[in-house]
Parts: C-alpha cells; structure tokens; sequence
C-alpha cells in the first residue's frame, strides 16, 4: 500500500486522486497534518499525521502495511522566508524519518521532491544542466540541496530506493498553490476569470522553468515506476516542460480573455526568482526513464480557463 504525506498540499492532492485511481482508493492512504483538503479526507482513507513526528509515520506506515511513500509536506520558498527554523525543521527531519524507516526495511520506497530552488544566482540560467553550480539562497533551497545529499547517501550507504525530481514552478487548478514564489502563475488564472486582471508580485520578464500539473503527476509516477536499475541518479533529476515570463502568460491569456490586462509590483519574491535558472536541461530524466512531458503554455492555459471557469 501507498502512503502520501503532505496529501492536502497542491501536488499531493492530485498526487493522491492519481494514485487512488490507478490503484483503488483503499490502497493509497492519504495523510496530513490537518483535514484542510476535503476531497483528499472524503475520497479514501486518511490519517492526521505529523510529519515531524518519527513515531506518528512509523505507527502509521505499519498500521496500514505501507511499502511506498511519497513524501509531500514541505514549507515552500516564500514562507520559508519568512519563517526559516520552522522550514529547516519540518523540511529535514521528515526527510530523515522516511529515509530512516527505509534504511530499517520498514517501507520499500520511497519519493521525495526536490526544486529548482536548488540553484542559485551562480547557477547558469539558461538550459540549467543536472550537475552544476548549486549555490541556494533560500531556506527552502538549502533543504532541498542538502536533502538531495542525504538521498544519495542513502541510497549509496543503505540501498535504500529514494527516487527524487527538482520540480520547476507546477501550475495547477484544483488546488491553491501554497506559498511559493511561483504561486503568480495559478493566481492570474484565478484573477483572469474573476476581474479581468493581475497584479503581478514577479516583473514582466522574470522567466522561470514551469510544467502543468498533469505533467508533474506523470514525471512523479513514471519515475517510481521505473524499473530500479533505470534510475541512475539517486540525488535528484532535473525535469523541465516549458518556460515563460508573467507576460507571457498575459498574452496566452489575452487570447481567451482579450479585455484581460496585468500590472506588476514586485515584492521579495522577485529577489527569490532572480535567483533560479530561466531553463533546465532535463537531458538525463528523458534519457533514463523516458520522461517527456504533454502540455505548452497554450495548452496548459486552455486547461486553466476551461476548468476554473467549470469549478
Ligand atoms: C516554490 N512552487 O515556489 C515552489 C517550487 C520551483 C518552485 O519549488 O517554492
């Protein structure tokens, strides 16, 4: 059976509805620290779980007969920012719990996401390769570099299977993004429909690596079920689909919603984004376990409108 911790958060909630169709709602318990997504609670079996908590995701892991874990809680860059001890704590030790309850043989498999906010303002920008300068300047960066040493070690020392994706910024529609810098990207989605325009906290051409959610889900099942000997770095892949700027955005927009009309006010999420690449090279994740991904920002802004305008 399959746990998701952090179930209720943007990726873990589709995370989870994907899982339980693929394996049956009964074989993917969802779990999180409070019962804030009711489709997630209501759809399957769901445990409150704290993630920080070693004892609370052992006890659970062994109530339900868990053998694969994806790990989805995490405080995102912009929050981290603002709060940088509660972010090194939970983003750390909840790595160090499943890692550790791998490396004891009571779970088989495991997931944990990693960021391009492992890069840094030495990083190069453009088509960003899988192994260069990493230099984060952000809390969440840090944890999400020094989590990616632990996953190695791991894996290298234990054999334990961690398998891990540097996500770019993910846009999504069922769900609030939850305190990222790339979080502009759903909300002028949301303000397209409801006042025909978006005050943007990014500058017009901040470019930023980005993916749709659905091709997010898909990278994250591809790569767990890939057999064990295709996943040949054991840190964390590099995955890309598309990259734009707010204006680029604006203008896909435009064409669904032509009054549509964007001004911008940057604020300290801008000094977060300059920091991180405009492109990644995912070279290697398309190499090893045939990653590909589906949507442009023309599709992925056609899916947007269509279903918020629906929701
Ligand atoms: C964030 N959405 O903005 C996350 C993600 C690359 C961006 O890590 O922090």
């Amino acid at each position: 059976k399959v746990l998701i911790i952090g179930a209720c958060g943007q990726i873990g909630s589709e995370l989870t509805h994907t899982l339980r169709m693929q394996y049956g709602k009964d074989q993917v318990i969802a779990s999180d620290i409070s019962y804030n997504n009711t489709n997630v609670v209501n759809s399957g079996p769901f445990e409150i779980v704290d993630a920080q908590d070693y004892a609370a995701v052992k006890d659970c892991i062994e109530k339900h007969n868990i053998n694969t874990v994806y790990l989805m809680a995490a405080i995102l860059s912009a929050t981290g920012e603002k709060y940088p001890m509660k972010a090194w704590d939970l983003n750390m030790d909840s790595l160090f719990h499943v890692l550790n309850l791998a490396k004891e043989g009571f779970i088989k498999r495991m997931f944990w996401p990693s960021s391009i906010a492992v890069f840094g303002a030495t990083t190069p920008k453009d088509n960003t390769p899988q192994y260069t300068i990493m230099e984060p300047s952000t809390v969440y960066g840090i944890t999400k570099q020094v989590g990616e040493r632990w996953c190695e070690y791991y894996h290298n020392k234990y054999n334990v299977d961690v398998r891990s994706i540097r996500y770019p910024g993910i846009i999504s529609w069922k769900t609030l993004p939850g305190g990222g810098t790339t979080d502009y990207a759903v909300e002028i989605y949301h303000e397209a429909l409801k006042n025909s325009t978006y005050q943007c906290f990014l500058s017009e051409d901040t470019a930023l690596p980005m993916m749709f959610m659905d091709d997010a889900i898909k990278a994250t099942v591809d790569i767990m079920a890939a057999p064990a000997e295709a996943i040949k770095i054991r840190s964390s892949y590099n995955l890309a689909a598309i990259s734009f700027t707010p204006k680029d955005v604006a203008n896909a927009i435009k064409k669904h919603i032509p009054n549509f009309t964007i001004t911008y006010k940057t604020d300290y999420r801008q000094d977060i984004a300059s920091t991180w690449p405009k492109s990644i090279d995912d070279t290697h994740a398309r190499n090893d376990w045939n990653w590909k991904h589906n949507f442009d920002l023309e599709a992925m802004t056609k899916e947007m409108l269509d279903n918020l305008s629906k929701s």
